[in-house]
């Protein structure tokens, strides 16, 4: 089944076949070639493709419907705020959020998490009040909080990373108590692949506090289904880029009462009600949280890229990852120095690869295999504390998506003898 940009009947949904090598024809940026080989795309957990229905969203948009919204009464203005209330709505719909009001656009999981710190946190966390987060976070998930932490007295803990990848969570009760005030962790880690049990956390920490739980779901709904309401977090956070949509364009997830009682992130236009010299007062629900003229082609081009994946299906993502990755796993391990880090269990893992091969440097490793025409990522992942944890200065990363193929992993794995070749 090809889903490009007509979306096929419900007649022809209801018995699809997942075939990754089909699925990707719907990426044209997929059909080139890189240093004069077939690119081979592993970079995923930085940014993935957009499939050509998404491109054709954002076009008409900008060729038929342009304008700005909630503003005008022209006809132009009107669909454009259809199109992206329409949109809010898909797009919670598809990480189980049943109030649009909930549900805030914002540019991405980076600016999710900073409108939690600075709003929430800002206005909340006094001095000696502490914030839980763990070692596996994105620099995302660790620096607004330590930005807020300055300035209100609040003090980080930290929940550890054991040998194998994994949260310790026998630690996390005795990380929990009167003065935790927020539990901000990641779904699933960019580094390591660990999937995190989420609801089991969410659980403990409702026992042993009354901390609020923010979680960073940008490598989560992407990958596998989320379900914000059965997880039972206050927020989640997560990004359009990194499934299928548009960059620029985000989501905040949190409940109506939390968000209900957070003053505004941002000033400006849009999320008022009435501006007196004297001072002002907010507009209701999600628009207190979006000042400005908001990423209108971006939540348009999310929503298309949410009508892809539910067509693809998340159930059908999710397993045709962790048999890549099971793949993966088996033929890497037969190059000679190979050391793959995360969780030796597939099933508490999504499908992301980092690496140490031998003493080459990632940086080596990543530019041999793009002159092989595969990217992947070298670096540090921006996210230092795991590279403490692992004693490495930085990995390199092969992440995938359901467009990729056991071809795409043999073409790596040769490459990466190729490596081994030159650095012996
Ligand atoms: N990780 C990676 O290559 P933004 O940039 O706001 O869309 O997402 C930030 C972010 C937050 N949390 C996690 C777990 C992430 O993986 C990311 C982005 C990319 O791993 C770019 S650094």
């Amino acid at each position: 089944m090809s889903l490009g940009a007509t979306a096929p009947s419900r007649a022809t949904l209801a018995t699809p076949v997942f075939d990754p090598a089909v699925l990707r024809r719907d990426f044209p940026i997929l059909d080139q070639e890189v240093n004069s080989r077939d690119l081979v795309y592993l970079d995923n957990a930085a940014t993935t493709q957009k499939p050509a229905s998404v491109l054709t969203a954002l076009e008409s948009y900008y060729r038929r419907d342009n304008a700005n919204v909630h503003r005008g009464i022209h006809e132009l203005s009107r669909r454009a705020t259809v199109a992206y209330e329409d949109a809010r709505a898909r797009v919670g719909r598809f990480v189980g959020a049943t109030d649009p009001a909930e549900v805030i656009f914002t540019r991405g999981t980076t600016e999710s998490i900073n409108l939690m710190a600075w709003s929430w946190g800002l206005d909340v966390l006094r001095e000696g009040d502490e914030i839980l987060l763990t070692e596996m976070e994105h620099h995302s998930n660790v620096v607004p909080w330590q930005l807020v932490a300055q300035r209100t007295g609040a003090t980080l803990r930290w929940l550890e990373i054991d040998d194998q990848g994994l949260l310790e969570l026998d630690a996390l009760p005795k990380l929990l108590g009167q003065r935790t005030r927020l539990v901000s962790l990641t779904h699933v880690s960019n580094v390591l692949g660990t999937v995190n049990p989420v609801a089991d956390i969410v659980h403990t920490v409702r026992e042993h506090s009354d901390a609020l739980v923010l979680i960073d779901g940008a490598q989560a709904v992407p990958h596998l289904p989320v379900d914000v309401r059965s997880l039972g977090c206050d927020a989640y956070a997560f990004s359009g880029h990194k499934m299928c949509g548009p960059t620029g364009i985000g989501v905040l997830w949190a409940r109506r009462a939390l968000l209900d009682s957070m003053p505004p992130f941002q000033g400006g236009g849009e999320m008022i009600r009435v501006v007196e010299r004297e001072g002002s007062t907010w507009a209701d629900l999600p628009h207190k949280f979006e000042a400005g003229t908001p990423n209108i082609a971006g939540a348009i081009g999310l929503s298309a890229a949410v009508d892809y994946l539910e067509r693809v299906g998340m159930a059908a993502i999710a397993r045709h990852e962790h048999e890549l990755l099971t793949y993966a796993l088996d033929h890497l391990a037969e190059v000679p120095g190979f050391r793959g880090l995360g969780p030796d269990q597939v099933e508490l893992r999504s499908g992301v690869i980092s690496f140490a091969l031998g003493d080459a440097h990632p940086h080596d490793i990543s530019t041999i295999l793009d002159s092989e025409g595969i990217a992947v990522r070298a670096g540090h992942h921006c996210a230092q504390l795991v590279m403490r944890h692992l004693g490495l200065p930085a990995t390199t990363r092969a992440s995938f998506y359901f467009y990729n193929t056991t071809d795409d992993v043999d073409r790596m794995v040769t490459a990466l003898h190729v490596v081994k070749g030159i650095f012996g």
